[in-house]
């Protein structure tokens, strides 16, 4: 039994198997011949899928009382993003009922793993915004948080990605084929979604005719229904769970009886497509702000739901909306449900009649906002003519918070237009758009960036004049990640070395790595940590050798790089670095220190957003580099690249607990966090990385010694971008370099096709804008001491223990506890002055 995991009594344990035990004979009974394994895999979450019903209904009745006991407020976290990956071995392990799963399939003859990689991966995001989400899903259940993720229950997810000649290709990700596996239909939770049409007043001769107070009601051309489908995430100590809450739209009526009855069936069937169409994918775009209509609806259908569904529960628990913003947080995961405060507006003062000044207040109490990225290509905005005709009474409402916030801030800087104008809601610089992080600021109690160096920089930068404005506003909370996924699910083995080394209660409080520090120069622990890494890296090996072909050697040092394909995430200096290094080899074969090249295993994975082409050329490179060294028998095996096709939850998984060497090369003060750089610290990976993101406060937890840092700083490359940087004149300074930039330009790695890579590299000797040439010696020099150190296991070993020992605070758990105090609790309201 697994007593590592669940503190449940053993007789709730007892019965709970016995119960999983039960039903999955039932449900055998009920199928027609032997199980195969998918067949296992339906049974196996409908067991487990009743135990969570179950703990949800208990886990909904506490919080209703306790919402009324303590000074805690619900939790509304909106977001267009959940990557939740698989679900199986994470309920298996949070019921503490593997095992009892295993026996009951070994004795049906079906081999378990196939049972757990049956499972498509709820892929329902991009990338790391939609990855933390899920993390938090993951804490708000461990932390006993009343709470509800909102989202959408996309019909596609994440495009598949195969590469074959190293051109991106993307396909659909039915993932829902052959029907949920998890989420619990409500059939009686749904509400009414408007878009279009047209603002009416309703006072007539100067007479209010209904006890509306805005006297403006909104009267929408067209209506879906949003119908819940809840996913449900169990607790690893305790019996709670949270809520994943996804909307499915449906028409507003099933079929157009009306057409029917004219026997016009093609008219009759219209309004179920365009109603589903709003749930059919998710955006596969994190680079560009959305520009499409269909993206706008999905956005506002997400928001309208939830809101409904959080005042109808409130209203429900309370009788009066008075308090709503005392016992409930909604909480924007970065702008893309920005439209939630204009709605609650709507819902507050034309729906329950609530002056504008009191729903003001109320919807300045609940709302909160968490700023992702400073790209600003990234950043939202929608054209006001498109809001217009799609969220009419939205647009005004906008108009009526800009208005008398332009006014609060012209009566605190009365001869400055210029700030009124850069602060302004509406951007009126060209066509007229409507600026959602503005929004998202002007109506939150609290604004936070994801690490220490990204909050700074969001206050320093695009935030600077709201930073003025409120400073009481602006905090930070850095990011974590669950260590159930992580590590125990993610690396079995070096979980059990770490249970034998400080105990079990890691699990539930990280921190408790610290004590790992001080046995860090055992020479039985750097063993152990050495044979466990081996044993993931064979196990990787396997799966690339079948995956992709090429065959890599164990005992090579794996150096990754996993996340979305970025320019700014350079992979491409990664790239550089390894024709550097092939060249090098070639050149001298003898090796640096003349004792030999290390053997190095580089292995790259990550989609490219469809439409963008250089991140698609970055991984074409990568192919055809890999093409070309991984055949050259000069090297003699010492130099692999690899590229792993569909990146995602579960490949990380795999990937994460082999890697030797992480890659968290960002130029400084462009990537907000990061949330891999902690997964792969965990996992005993050392780090080579730039001073950016959360990666700082890593070095800084573990101690810079033990993390491979190198390149510029934030304002090092300030300083360069306004001497005037010359990539051209880097290149011709450092002969690798040019050597470097020379082969890829003229298509040596090309060859039926030399110019290939031609525009990509004189974009880097022209422009680069992410400072690629820049950091180039000095990254360099960084894998040098990689190299070095690598050869001196015991070394190695020692600085690994050190890094996963440093990493206790970078937990989800340690995340949402303070989010909890900075943002969410009741208390928090009291600091900080609201906006009136
Ligand atoms: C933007 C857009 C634009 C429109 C279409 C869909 C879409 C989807 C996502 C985004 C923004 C992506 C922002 C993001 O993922 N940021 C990452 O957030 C992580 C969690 O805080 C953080 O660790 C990463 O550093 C940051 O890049």
């Amino acid at each position: 039994m697994n007593d590592t995991t669940s503190p449940l009594d053993t007789d709730t344990r007892d019965a709970l198997q016995n119960a999983v035990l039960t039903r999955f004979k039932l449900l055998a009974a009920q199928q027609p011949g032997p199980l195969d394994a998918r067949a296992a895999l339906r049974m196996a979450a409908e067991a487990c899928r009743d135990e969570l019903a179950t703990r949800w209904a208990n886990t909904q009745k506490a919080d209703a009382v306790r919402g009324k006991l303590a000074p805690c407020r619900r939790v509304h976290y909106l977001s267009m993003e959940f990557l939740m990956g698989r679900a199986l071995g994470n309920a298996l392990a949070a019921l503490g009922i593997e095992p009892l799963l295993r026996s009951i399939m070994a004795e049906q003859g079906i081999e378990w793993t196939d049972v757990l990689e049956g499972e498509s991966d709820a892929a329902l995001g991009n990338g790391g915004l939609g990855r933390l989400a899920a993390c938090f899903l993951d804490a708000f259940a461990e932390l006993e948080l009343p709470s509800f993720g909102y989202g959408l229950r996309y019909r596609f997810g994440m495009f598949k990605q195969a590469t074959p000649d190293g051109v991106q290709v993307e396909t659909a990700d039915d993932w829902l084929r052959d029907g949920g596996l998890w989420d619990i239909e409500r059939t009686a939770i749904e509400y009414s979604i408007g878009f279009g049409g047209r603002v009416e007043s309703t006072r007539t001769s100067g007479r209010l005719e209904t006890d509306r107070s805005s006297g403006r009601q909104w009267v929408p051309a067209e209506r879906v229904r949003a119908r819940a489908f809840d996913f449900i995430v169990p607790a690893h100590h305790g019996a709670r769970v949270s809520t994943l809450r996804q909307w499915q739209a449906l028409p507003a009526q099933a079929v157009d009886f009306q057409a029917v009855v004219r026997g016009d069936y093609a008219a009759a069937a219209k309004p179920e497509w365009q109603a589903e169409s709003l749930n059919w994918v998710l955006y596969p775009d994190d680079s560009h702000g959305a520009g499409r209509e269909l993206r706008l609806r999905q956005e506002a259908f997400l928001v309208s739901a939830s809101l409904q569904d959080l005042l109808q529960r409130h209203l429900a628990e309370f009788g009066t909306l008075d308090s709503l913003g005392r016992h409930n947080a909604i909480h924007l995961n970065d702008t893309h449900p920005a439209l939630a405060p204009a709605e609650l507006m709507r819902l507050l003062v034309d729906d329950h009649g609530m002056k504008w000044d009191d729903a003001w207040r109320i919807t300045r109490e609940a709302v909160s906002y968490t700023n992702h990225t400073l790209m600003p290509e990234a950043l939202e905005t929608w054209p006001v003519a498109l809001m217009e005709s799609l969220l009419p009474r939205h647009l005004e409402i906008i108009y009526d918070i800009n208005y008398r916030f332009l006014a609060d801030v012209r009566a605190r800087f009365p001869d400055d237009e210029e700030l009124a104008k850069r602060v302004s809601l509406i951007d009126e610089s060209g066509v007229r758009h409507v600026r959602m992080a503005a929004l998202a600021v002007v109506a939150s109690h609290r604004v936070n960036g994801v690490a220490a160096l990204h909050s700074q920089l969001m206050v320093d930068t695009i935030f600077a004049d709201y930073a003025r404005l409120f400073p009481e506003r602006f905090h930070n909370v850095t990011n974590g990640v669950t260590p159930r996924r992580w590590l125990q699910q993610a690396n079995p083995g070096l979980s059990t070395l770490l249970d034998a080394r400080i105990g079990k209660d890691w699990r539930r409080n990280l921190d408790g790595l610290k004590a790992l520090r001080a046995q860090a120069d055992d020479p039985a622990l750097g063993q152990s940590l050495g044979l466990i890494k081996f044993a993931n890296k064979a196990r990787l090996a396997e799966r690339i050798l079948c995956e992709t072909g090429i065959r890599v050697d164990s005992r090579s040092l794996f150096d990754v790089q996993v996340k979305r394909i970025h320019e700014y995430k350079r992979q491409l200096l990664n790239l550089l670095h390894v024709v550097a290094r092939y060249q090098a080899m070639l050149a001298d074969p003898a090796g640096p220190d003349g004792k030999g090249w290390q053997a190095r295993t580089v292995i790259i994975a990550g989609k490219a957003a469809s439409a963008y082409h250089t991140a698609k050329q970055i991984i074409r490179l990568a192919h055809d580099i890999g093409r070309v060294i991984n055949a050259d028998e000069r090297l003699q095996g010492r130099l692999k690249l690899v590229f792993l096709p569909n990146y995602g939850v579960s490949l990380a998984e795999a990937i994460i607990p082999a890697a030797d060497l992480s890659e968290q090369i960002s130029t400084a003060g462009t990537e907000a966090s990061g949330t891999g750089n902690m997964k792969f610290a965990l996992n005993g990976a050392l780090t080579i990385g730039t001073w950016d993101g959360a990666t700082i406060e890593m070095a800084e937890a573990i101690g810079e010694s033990d993390v491979f840092v190198f390149g510029h700083r934030a304002d090092g490359i300030e300083k360069l971008r306004d001497l005037g940087y010359l990539p051209l004149w880097i290149a011709q300074q450092n002969p690798a370099l040019h050597a470097v930039l020379d082969a890829i330009g003229r298509g040596v790695f090309s060859p039926g096709e030399p110019t290939r890579y031609k525009a990509l590299i004189d974009d880097l000797i022209g422009r680069d804008r992410y400072f690629l040439l820049a950091d180039f010696a000095d990254y360099v020099a960084a894998q040098q001491r990689v190299d070095a150190l690598y050869a001196q296991p015991a070394r190695w070993q020692a600085a690994v223990a050190r890094n996963i020992a440093g990493m206790g605070g970078f937990s989800a758990d340690r995340t949402i506890r303070e989010y909890v105090t900075r943002v969410w609790s009741a208390d928090s309201l009291a600091s900080g002055t609201p906006h009136a």
